[in-house]
Formats: structure tokens, C-alpha cells, sequence
């Protein structure tokens, strides 16, 4: 058990050691990441040449199918030839999701399989150079969510199954791709620095980089000094996570958590605890999959979507809920008809969210509180009794009050906290949502 820590801390070295260690983030970053908590609520895209397969009939992540199948590169290519998204209409993803209450939208420029979806200068394994579109929906996106003040993050894979100097390999792209069993690493990192820089030159402000990959080989030199300190000084207020599933490293702006609230650990990939002062943010699918899978109708329902983003605001954190849209550029219909629910609720529920943090009370089984200057929101989301304990809560209050109805509700408090009554009657299904205004 002692060795296998001693071995854990040594595996870890290279990135302690080459993080951003002197980072300190400019005016312009903490303000951005101020913007992004009170933003709070985004849409994930994983859009590439993997959504022709749709998951080629199984269950299980679709992004993943070049990988799962053992498709060789020489054969994956060429789905990019007939990977003809011809109804991509920006302006309708854009005002999708502005409709569903969503501020920012965070699109894969580059997942696991190496192709971009963006013109890139130093590759052709691009849309441009190889689809039949040939158009850089990235550069489509960007003007409209300008025009539509909407927020783009990159999501960048680190790992790559396609090129060559991704060597040593990590744990998956292996054998099946057909690469020669050699490379140079140096190489591939000045690669992904290279786009990275055309992403953060050629199309204006970006909101952040969401980076994923690093597990996939832990020991690996991935330079972050390097590629951190190059992204700030690009864009010194582009924010910067990575869904490595370890504590933030310096020079990351914000902590991430897949598919699980902060903290939390049922899938298996979170291997620390919150880190309070980043921004934290959860993210989700809709079925099981985050690329567009025909079989996969495993939708969660909106009722589970809006109290697992309650939830996460209840820890503070956002919530970046995925979206795989068909091959065509459409959104499926599942995907908007959840989409428009949310908007409704956030209509009606925004001021007990947006621009909230985390509320006195840390989250329980029952419910979670934010706050937003003297009021405290108490969301009720599965409560079988009357009333509700809120345990420590030592604010002076004036008044407590159902949100959905000017009505006074009991309460009693004392040094241990407060105790709410809220009658049954007045529950709602999805969040019962509570104000408590402080004096
Ligand atoms: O392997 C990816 C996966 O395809 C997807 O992009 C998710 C999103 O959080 N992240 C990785 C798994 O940790």
C-alpha cells in the first residue's frame, strides 16, 4: 500500500514540475471567471467524423467507435469524405441554445481521433481539407455566437489516435491504427501547440480551452508549462481546464467534473476533492453518449437534468450539458425538446440560479441552497417530510417565502440552524424553490 503511494507521487512528478508554477491569472481572468460562475449553464458539443458511424448500433460513447471498432487510420479517413454536415446552421444552434438558458457553448475542435474541425495550417486531417463541406464550422460558430452573445470554449483532445508523434502511445489508439511504432513527442506537443495558437489567433476572444486526455497515460512529459503559459499569453482571459480527473494543476483557471457532482465518484473518474478556490464546473449527457449514438435512447429525463443542475449550483458549479449532433449539422429532436423544457424552467427559476454561488448550507439528499446577496435559495428537490433542518444556519433573516407565491412559510431558528416548514401542498415536483432574505 506504502509502495504503491511512493509510486503514485513519483508518476505524478513530471506534472507538478512542469505546470505553470508562477502563474498568477490577470484582472481580466478572475473577471472572466466571475462571468463564468454567474453564467453558470452551458451547451457541450461533441460533433466530428465519428457522428456518420452514430455508434455503429451499439450502446456506449460514439466519439470512442474509431477506437472501440479498431477502425486503422487508413480506413477511418475516409469517413471525412462522405462527412457532409449540409444543414449546420449556426444561427439555429446558437438561438437553441440561448433559448434553453444556456450562456456559453463549449464545441470539440479536436477529439480523440485528431481531426479538426476548424482549417488548420499544420495539418489536413481537417474539414476544410477533407470533407466535402469544406467550410470551418468552428469559424461559422464563433460569428454567430458573437452576434448572438454567446460565449465559445474549445474542447482540445491532447490524446490522439492519428498522429504519428503521438508516441510513446498511451493506453488506447494503439496497435489497430496502423503507426509506425515511433515518433517524436516533442514534435506532437509543438503540433497541438500549433493549433492551438490558430485557435486562439484566428477567431477572436475564446472563452477557454477544456482540454481531456491526459489519463490517457499519466507519465507522459505533456509540457503544460509550456502550452499553459503560451494559451495566457495568446489570451490572457481565456479560462483553462482539463478533465485530467486530478486536482487542478497551476495555471489551470477552473476544476471540472464529468458526469458527476463535485466530489462525487460514481463513474469511476474522479480521484480528488474540490479544489474551492476555482471555479467548478460538472458536465453531462443526455443518454450515455456524448457523440450522436441512433441506438442509445437512454435520455435522462428533464425532471433528473434540471435537479442534477440544481445540484451543481448547490456545490457552485456550472453545468455544461452535452449535445451530439447528427452528421448532418442537425440537432436531434430528443436534444431540443429537453433543451426547451430547461429554458422554460430557467424563465421562470433563473433569478434562484444564475449568478448564484454556493449557499450556506452544503448540499444534502434533500436539497441544495445558493445564494445571491442577502437571499438564500433553498431548492427542495426530494423531500419526504414537512419541514426541512438547514443545519448551521446563522444568518440574521427577515423573511422566508415561497418563490413561486408571495407566501410567508414557518420556520424556527435557534444555534443550531434554522428548521423550514413547507406544506406539501405547495410542493413542487422538480425543485421547490425557497427564498430566504437576510437582513
Ligand atoms: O474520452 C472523453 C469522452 O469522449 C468525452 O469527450 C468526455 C467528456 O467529458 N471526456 C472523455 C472521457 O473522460
Amino acid at each position: 500500500m506504502k509502495t504503491n503511494k511512493i509510486l503514485l507521487s513519483l508518476l505524478l512528478i513530471p506534472f507538478m514540475v512542469n505546470a505553470q508554477k508562477d502563474y498568477v491569472p490577470t484582472a481580466e481572468n478572475l473577471k472572466n471567471r466571475e462571468w463564468f460562475q454567474d453564467a453558470k449553464y452551458g451547451m457541450f458539443i461533441h460533433w466530428g467524423v465519428y457522428s456518420t458511424l452514430a455508434g455503429g448500433g451499439d450502446y456506449g460513447i460514439a466519439e470512442w467507435i474509431m477506437n472501440q471498432k479498431q477502425l486503422p487510420i487508413a480506413q477511418y479517413e475516409n469517413l471525412a469524405s462522405f462527412f457532409n454536415p449540409i444543414s449546420f446552421n449556426p444561427a439555429e444552434w446558437v438561438s437553441i441554445a440561448k433559448a434553453a438558458g444556456m450562456k456559453y457553448i463549449t464545441i470539440t475542435s479536436k477529439h480523440h481521433d485528431g481531426f479538426a474541425m476548424f482549417d488548420s495550417k499544420v495539418s489536413d486531417w481537417d474539414i476544410v481539407d477533407r470533407s466535402p463541406y469544406g467550410k470551418d464550422v468552428l469559424k461559422m460558430l464563433k460569428e454567430e455566437c458573437d452576434r448572438q452573445g454567446i460565449i465559445l470554449f474549445f474542447y482540445h483532445s491532447q490524446l490522439d489516435w492519428h498522429h504519428p508523434d503521438y508516441y510513446p502511445r498511451g493506453n488506447t489508439g494503439q496497435g489497430y491504427t496502423g503507426r509506425p511504432e515511433s515518433g517524436d513527442w516533442n514534435k506532437y506537443i509543438n503540433y497541438m501547440n500549433a493549433q492551438l495558437t490558430e485557435l486562439l489567433t484566428n477567431y477572436g476572444d475564446i472563452g477557454g480551452i477544456w482540454f481531456d486526455g491526459m489519463w490517457d497515460q499519466w507519465d507522459a512529459d505533456w509540457q503544460l508549462d509550456k502550452t499553459y503559459a503560451m494559451i495566457h499569453k495568446l489570451q490572457p482571459g481565456t479560462l483553462i481546464g482539463s478533465n485530467h480527473h486530478k486536482s487542478p494543476f497551476p495555471g489551470e483557471d477552473f476544476m471540472m467534473f464529468e458526469r458527476d457532482l463535485p466530489g462525487q465518484n460514481t463513474m469511476g473518474f474522479n480521484q480528488t476533492s474540490i479544489e474551492m478556490s476555482l471555479p467548478l464546473e460538472m458536465c453531462e449527457t443526455m443518454n450515455d453518449s456524448w457523440g450522436y449514438n441512433i441506438k442509445d435512447r437512454r435520455f435522462k429525463s428533464t425532471r433528473q437534468l434540471i435537479q442534477t443542475m440544481v445540484r451543481a449550483a448547490g456545490y457552485g458549479a456550472n453545468f455544461l450539458l452535452n449535445n451530439g449532433p447528427m452528421p448532418t449539422g442537425k440537432l436531434t429532436k430528443e436534444t431540443i425538446d429537453t433543451l426547451m423544457v430547461i429554458g422554460k424552467w430557467l424563465e421562470k427559476y433563473g433569478e434562484s440560479y444564475y449568478g448564484t454561488r454556493a449557499g450556506p448550507v452544503s448540499p444534502h439528499e434533500w436539497g441544495v441552497t445558493t445564494q445571491k446577496g442577502k437571499t438564500v435559495y433553498l431548492h427542495i428537490l426530494d423531500l419526504k417530510d414537512e419541514s426541512v433542518f438547514l443545519p448551521g444556519f446563522t444568518g440574521k433573516i427577515s423573511s422566508v417565502t415561497l418563490f413561486d407565491e408571495p407566501m410567508a412559510l414557518k420556520y424556527i431558528q435557534n444555534g443550531a440552524g434554522i428548521i423550514v416548514t413547507v406544506p406539501f401542498d405547495k410542493r413542487n415536483d422538480i425543485d421547490t424553490v425557497v427564498k430566504i432574505n437576510l437582513k
